[in-house]
């Protein structure tokens, strides 16, 4: 190691690039990054297999990742992050457009010649006595024109090999780059140079500083002193959804943070439909979803789990396509139990962060089976038992698989363009107010639900409404520019295309008065999911409630559920008229909060919802009546 830090930084202009490296733009960036940042070394990453494994086998040696045993869990890694680098940190995140207002209330902003100030002082020489990676990038299939490429230069060898599972990596992206072609510039360094003669850590990253910034007018990323997930991997939700939802604006297209899954029915007749979830929902649950055996014939698929790009196609329907290639899925609850697929897409040749490690080498978390080992690491590398009082991998443990190991991969998953869309799905974290599922009257009120949906932190009081955090559109923390002017985009997109897609609320958390889950999710999501299915393909029987048509009883599928009884649906699917009104009270904050682009639109129907709601119990009945006055 000491050999390589006593090298001098690398001379930018006689910086040699391979040449399947044709675009000057491309270059100037590289050049002008290894002049600023002083790297030791550049490597051009290729995304080879081999690359690959000689990162990985590289990282073993400096112990940022350990090998886990190879009969349990082939070319896995475990890689143990820095306690103060476990997550997205949203404070330190930033849209730094010319305008502030562009940027809107929901975002932290900065004038970009200012932070472009700040991170110039930082980023001044901070990769001194390291190797600069160069990773080419697609977001989308490889030269789909739904997709978009991006070019990060990272001193973190883990954020390479996680962008190689979770991006289309390698030098292929410049071929379609060719010599004019379009890239997002993404800087990343984990801000923790080395001294000459220093020893490394296990995972550096800069304690004390740390920036996620975004240029929406550059359509440029940099991103300072974090090595962990969607602060590092800027592919992800830098680039897939704020970046994008900047150039979705400008294009007419949407970028969402949503799951996107195909519902094949007995007849082979698939049905593709989009949902927002924020984080923590069990949108890879959902995703993967197996249907509950007496369902024959049912059957989902997964195009993806997180981030979905979703465009106006020439007949005037929307396709959607999944930018990523891999997941990176929350480790702790998933199990055979809660989730098969994802279990299985981590069975091998998989990257885990901060779960524990067992004594025969391979990796647990809280919920991956019932009865927990004897013995384990932690996740911050200490001895723990179940009797230990605290949890063996950490909450936002993490683990990055390829998408193709899922067994219930869509077989469209790569089609460069796309699939239809016919349904979207809006769900938050309610254990009150918010019924199982509504479907909107139509596309603008629609919106409105979406725009207007929350959950709640925890397992919050019962009847509290103060504890919901409003997440439009489960985009909160991804919003590249003002949410209300997105507001306005989405109604837009509404107005412009041919047959828009349904939309539907849902809500798997609602619970009784003393705290019990009312509806059992998972597997049984498939009766929801079968409804929102029949209804967006024009059939499918409901009726018509103050906030949006509804099934009946009789409507869901319920064959293996019989003992779920019409009662227990009702209390599930109530809408309590009190509790509304203070909903639409919380409503009106978010508008308060963003008046200044908020669609009239929103207004109104905020006043056709309280005038429905209003609306005497006996004229609208759901079988034994959910309407609570
Ligand atoms: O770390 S990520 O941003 O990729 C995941 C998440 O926090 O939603
Ligand atoms: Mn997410």
């Amino acid at each position: 190691m000491s050999e390589q830090t006593m090298t001098a930084p690398v001379d930018a202009q006689a910086l040699e690039f391979p040449d399947y490296i044709r675009n000057e733009r491309a270059k100037e960036f590289i050049r002008t990054q290894v002049a600023i940042c002083k790297p030791d070394a550049v490597y051009f990453c290729d995304g080879s297999q081999e690359e690959y494994d000689r990162l990985c086998n590289l990282m073993v040696d400096t112990g940022t990742f350990i090998r886990l045993n190879p009969e349990l869990r082939p070319n896995s890694f475990l890689a143990r992050s820095d306690p103060s680098d476990v997550a997205r940190v949203e404070d330190r995140t930033f849209i730094c457009s010319i305008n502030k207002d562009d940027a809107g209330p929901t975002n932290n902003w900065m004038n970009p010649r200012e932070m472009h100030e700040i991170l110039d002082g930082l980023f001044d020489g901070c990769m001194r006595g390291r190797t600069m990676y160069v990773v080419p990038f697609s977001m989308g299939p490889l030269g789909s024109h739904i997709s978009y490429i991006g070019i990060e230069t990272t001193d973190s060898p883990y954020v390479v090999v996680n962008m190689k599972i979770m991006t289309r990596m390698g030098k292929a992206v410049y071929d379609v780059l060719g010599e004019t072609g379009d890239f997002v510039p993404c800087v990343h360094t984990v801000g923790a140079p080395l001294e000459p003669g220093q020893q490394d850590v296990s995972w550096p990253c800069n304690p004390t500083t740390k920036y996620i910034v975004h240029f929406p007018e550059e359509r440029s990323i940099i991103s300072y002193g974090s090595g962990y997930g969607g602060n590092a991997l800027l592919g992800k939700k830098c680039l897939a959804l704020r970046i994008a939802s900047v150039i979705g604006r400008d294009e007419g297209w949407l970028a969402e943070h949503m799951l996107i899954l195909g519902v094949e029915d007995p007849n082979g007749q698939k049905t593709y439909v989009a949902a927002a979830f924020p984080s923590a929902c069990g949108k890879t649950n959902f995703a993967m979803l197996i249907p509950p055996t007496e369902m024959e014939g049912w059957k989902v698929t997964t195009i993806g789990d997180d981030i979905a790009w979703i465009k106006p196609g020439p007949d005037g329907h929307l396709y959607a396509i999944n930018p990523e290639a891999g997941y990176f899925g929350v480790a702790p609850g998933t199990s055979y139990a809660t989730n098969s697929n994802a279990m299985e897409s981590l069975k091998a040749n998989t990257i885990f962060t901060n779960v524990a490690l067992t004594p025969e080498g391979d990796v647990w978390w809280e919920g991956m089976t019932k009865e927990p080992p004897a013995s384990a690491i932690d996740w911050q590398g200490k001895e723990w038992t179940p009797d230990s009082g605290r949890p063996s991998a950490h909450p936002n443990a993490r683990f990055t698989s390829p998408a193709n190991q899922n067994p219930a991969i869509d077989p469209e998953w790569e089609n460069p363009n796309g699939v239809l869309i016919k349904a979207f799905i809006f769900g938050g974290r309610r254990t009150t107010v918010v019924p199982l599922i509504c479907q909107a009257f139509n596309w603008s009120f629609g919106v409105y639900m979406g725009a207007t949906m929350g959950s709640e932190r925890t397992a919050a009081a019962f009847g509290k409404l103060g504890e919901v955090r409003r997440d439009p559109l489960a985009m909160l923390p991804f919003m590249g520019y003002h949410m209300a002017s997105y507001f306005n985009h989405w109604l837009d997109i509404g107005r412009r295309i041919a047959d828009p897609p349904r939309i539907f609320s849902v809500n798997w958390f609602r619970k009784d008065e003393n705290g019990k889950f009312l509806w059992p999710g998972f597997s049984q999501n498939m009766r929801i999911l079968k409804w929102i299915v029949e209804r967006a393909n024009g059939r499918g029987y409901g009726t018509e409630s103050p906030l949006g048509y509804m099934p009946r009883y009789e409507n869901i599928d319920w064959r293996g559920m019989e003992d779920f009884s019409e009662e227990q649906f009702q209390e599930l699917m109530a809408i309590d008229r009190d509790m509304w009104n203070q909903e639409i009270l919380l409503h009106e904050e978010l508008f308060i909060k963003l008046h200044d682009r908020l669609p009239n639109e929103f207004l109104a129907m905020r006043q056709l919802l309280l005038s429905n709601l209003w609306r005497s119990a006996e004229h609208w009945e759901m079988g034994a009546g959910g309407y609570n006055t």
